[in-house]
């Protein structure tokens, strides 16, 4: 993939690298886009429906089961050529954070070690009224769906996502506000950027001078800002990106 002059340059001369990542970083292993998760018996649905504390509150068997639906898709999936990229570029950069929207666990399977997971990870569970967490021992052994809590007597177990109307984790999101105001370069790969307060990053890197690299096959609010916005996908353009910082 042929990249633009000035992008190999910035590259190559910046020390503070901030990635921001979105569900089309996923897309390319198997994992469906909140955009495109509307299938099966979930069409009628939508993600920002279901993933609430209010969706929970009302219909919990309802929401535990599309989680459930959600953990086995990723336990089935593996990083692609993309995910790999970015943990070759790591090693290249001494400021390198990669803040992910994905709830996966794709890049730190993949490598990635400076990962901060802004919205949670699927895989965990966590107490509905304690936020304590509760092992995937407790959660196989009961036959509730959603298991109850064994940190409170109304606790039910609930993945350890955030949900929308949900703080996000305070150390996350400062680490990665704090990297946008500070960083030479910002990539946004696979992000629509509508939900906030992630989608926010990038703009920050914007106005503190950062060069901002987006890669997503479609347009998004971010792609007439940003320095450079590649129309390719993460698997195509990350291994590219990663040869420039070989040579
Ligand atoms: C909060 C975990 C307040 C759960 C997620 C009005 C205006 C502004 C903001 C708001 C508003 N109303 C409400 C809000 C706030 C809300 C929000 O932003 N809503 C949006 C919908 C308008 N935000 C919140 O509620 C946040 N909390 O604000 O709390 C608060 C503050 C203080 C104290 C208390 C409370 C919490 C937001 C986090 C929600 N949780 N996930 C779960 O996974 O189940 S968000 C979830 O959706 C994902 O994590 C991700 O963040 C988001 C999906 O967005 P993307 O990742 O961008 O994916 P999408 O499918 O949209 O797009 C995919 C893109 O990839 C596309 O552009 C496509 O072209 C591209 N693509 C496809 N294939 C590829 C590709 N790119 C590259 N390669 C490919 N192969």
């Amino acid at each position: 993939m042929e990249l633009p002059a000035g992008l190999s340059s910035a590259l190559k001369t910046a020390k503070k690298i901030l990635v921001l990542t979105g569900a089309g970083m996923s897309a390319e292993s198997g994992v469906p886009t909140f955009r495109d998760a509307r299938t099966g018996m979930w069409k009628k649905l939508r993600p920002e429906d279901l993933a609430t504390p209010e969706a929970f509150r009302d219909h919990p068997k309802v929401v535990w089961d599309w989680y459930e639906e959600r953990r086995k898709n990723v336990r089935g999936v593996s990083p692609h050529a993309g995910h790999y990229a970015l943990v070759e570029m790591e090693q290249h950069f001494e400021h390198f954070l990669l803040a992910t929207q994905n709830v996966d666990s794709l890049h730190q399977q993949a490598g990635s070690k400076q990962v901060v997971e802004l919205h949670g990870n699927i895989m965990l569970s966590i107490c509905s009224e304690t936020g304590k967490r509760i092992d995937e021992e407790w959660i196989k052994s009961s036959t509730l769906r959603p298991p109850a809590s064994p940190h409170h007597p109304k606790g039910l177990a609930r993945p350890a996502v955030v949900w929308f109307g949900e703080s996000l984790p305070i150390d996350a999101m400062n680490r990665a506000m704090a990297s946008a105001g500070d960083c030479d370069v910002c990539f946004s790969i696979g992000t629509s950027t509508l939900v906030q307060p992630a989608a926010s990053l990038p703009f920050i890197a914007l106005d503190s001078g950062a060069t901002v690299i987006e890669i997503n096959p479609l347009p998004t609010a971010l792609s007439e800002k940003a320095h450079y916005s590649l129309q390719a996908t993460a698997a195509e353009a990350l291994p590219a990106i990663a040869a420039v910082l070989r040579d």
